[in-house]
């Protein structure tokens, strides 16, 4: 019968069709899912706070409007995901916890702190646009609830990305200082950025099974040569320069030649070493604590409700 399993699984993935979680699947796929989806939802979540930080100083009630209902719907993105990770057997509360305790990772990016309101433009334009140039293809994804999770997702972040790109060039109609901040802001996002597609292809450890799973259908270094040819044209139009002088449109290639970013830095983010990786767990931890008292009158609720009902 596992041999029947196996051969389901196998066959299924071979014509590009979806895995659901009724389904078997090896425990490795399953492993792997958990962990993607687990760092994404994650990701989601930490990601509040870098643009969270502004919404008391926004400059305007309608700047204050917009982001308000950016980071909420991160929030929604984090909790779609925890689903999506439930539906393998995952447990959320563990989840989090594992996030807290620094077990599970989170996207490299949000360890960078915004010292300027010009940061919110540049995370919607550039963070929002590296998200989504990775995302669109995991909507094929071979996970069922994962890639339908995706679809929504991308447009929601097609809608970041576009308010992140409205400020910036408000900010660059506006007074040298404005510009100035904007350039600023781009100099300390655009090699970050690029680290959000994960290490070079020869040192992915993960991503030739997960391409061969078909949980992923780039590689690293494939995603990140699109995302530098997608923004170049964006910056011009912006009046922006990225801070990379081997940038530079190659013919034979049909692409944009670009410069190493510096791995050893994106290590040492990736460990906890980053600017911000303290502050971020420990701002998580303590919104988990608070809301100790609702989680406990939820289950305190529905245990009555079901005595009710019984
Ligand atoms: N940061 O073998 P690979 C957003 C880890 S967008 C930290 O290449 P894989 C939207 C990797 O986990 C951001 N760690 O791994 C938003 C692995 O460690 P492990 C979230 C990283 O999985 C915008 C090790 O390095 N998006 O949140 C990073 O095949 C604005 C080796 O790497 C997603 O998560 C990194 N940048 O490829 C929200 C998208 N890169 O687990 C708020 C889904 C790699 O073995 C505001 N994820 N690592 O211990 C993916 O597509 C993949 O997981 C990759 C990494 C491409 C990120």
């Amino acid at each position: 019968e596992h041999d029947d399993l196996t051969t389901h699984f196998e066959s299924t993935i071979a014509r590009d069709q979806r895995i659901e979680p009724r389904d078997w699947m090896p425990e490795g796929y399953r492993q792997t899912l958990i962990r993607q989806i687990a760092q994404h939802a994650h990701s989601e979540i930490i990601g509040m706070q870098p643009e969270g930080n502004w919404l008391t100083r926004a400059p305007s009630l309608r700047r204050k409007a917009i982001l308000t209902a950016k980071v909420q719907d991160e929030a929604g993105h984090g909790l779609y995901l925890y689903s999506a990770a439930e539906t393998l057997g995952a447990d959320r509360a563990e989840l989090t916890d594992k996030l807290i305790a620094g077990k599970q990772k989170y996207s490299s990016i949000f360890n960078y702190p915004t010292l300027s309101f010009a940061d919110v433009g540049t995370i919607g334009w550039l963070v929002d646009g590296a998200a989504i140039c990775n995302q669109v293809p995991l909507c094929r994804s071979s996970f069922g609830p994962y890639g339908r999770a995706m679809i929504r997702v991308c447009k929601e972040e097609s809608f970041h990305q576009r308010q992140g790109y409205e400020l910036l060039t408000t900010m660059m109609r506006g007074t040298d200082a404005q510009r100035a901040m904007v350039q600023e802001s781009v100099n300390r996002f655009w090699w970050p950025a690029l680290m959000m597609f994960g290490p070079p292809d020869d040192q992915s450890p993960n991503t030739e099974q997960s391409m061969a799973w078909g949980i992923k259908r780039h590689t690293n270094d494939e995603l990140r040569q699109k995302f530098v040819d997608m923004s170049v044209p964006q910056a011009q139009v912006l009046g922006v320069t990225f801070p990379d002088p081997d940038l530079v449109w190659n013919p034979d290639r049909g692409h944009y030649d670009f410069g190493e970013p510096d791995w050893s830095e994106f290590m040492d983010v990736v460990k906890g070493n980053g600017a911000m990786n303290f502050e971020r767990i420990a701002v998580r931890r303590e919104a988990h604590e608070n809301g100790q008292w609702v989680r406990d009158a939820a289950l305190a609720f529905a245990a009555r409700e079901e005595q009710e009902t019984n």
